[in-house]
């Protein structure tokens, strides 16, 4: 039985950014979960969540968060499994705080972190964390990268292409 990803956000109104690392996690066929849990506004549920994690057969969980972000930091306080942030953008600041305080951990206790609305790059990164352990998966993750390389290459032959016609 592979082991499930958690898709954590910190408000509903991550989901139009957050849904992409479902829709990753989807296609390379991975079991996940996605959950609203609050580093402030249910703290207890997000502890209870992180603290039982590996227990309930995650194998690592993702946080998206913004603004004033540590959801993914008090997950990464509540569990050993990885831990990766998506910092979102919005705000103030538009992201730079919440890039700041998802990315800025005290030493002993990582989370990966992603870029701003990284939410397809979070889920690709589960996805590699759990194919160490996986060979099926890594065969997926092996064929996106060729079917990733064959549409560049695709791009780069219409570029020389249109460069004939200027
Ligand atoms: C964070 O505050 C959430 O993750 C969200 O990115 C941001 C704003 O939340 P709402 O006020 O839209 O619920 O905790």
């Amino acid at each position: 039985m592979s082991k499930k990803v958690a898709v954590i956000m910190g408000s509903d109104s991550d989901w139009p950014v957050v849904k992409s690392a479902c829709a990753q996690l989807k296609e390379f066929g991975i079991p996940y979960e996605a959950h609203i849990l609050s580093a402030h506004r249910t703290p207890a549920e997000a502890a209870a969540f992180a603290s039982g994690a590996r227990a309930n057969g995650f194998g690592a969980i993702i946080c998206a968060a913004g603004m004033a972000a540590h959801l993914a930091g008090a997950f990464a306080a509540n569990t050993t499994l990885p831990v990766i942030g998506i910092p979102m953008k919005g705000g103030a600041m538009d992201g730079l705080d919440a890039l700041l305080a998802t990315v800025q951990m005290p030493s002993g206790i990582p989370v990966a972190t992603v870029a701003l609305n990284g939410a397809k790059n979070a889920a690709v990164l589960a996805a590699q964390i759990l194919a160490v352990s996986d060979d099926a998966l890594a065969a997926k993750l092996d064929a996106a990268r060729v079917a990733m390389s064959e549409q560049i290459c695709a791009k780069e032959a219409k570029l020389q292409q249109d460069l004939e016609t200027i």
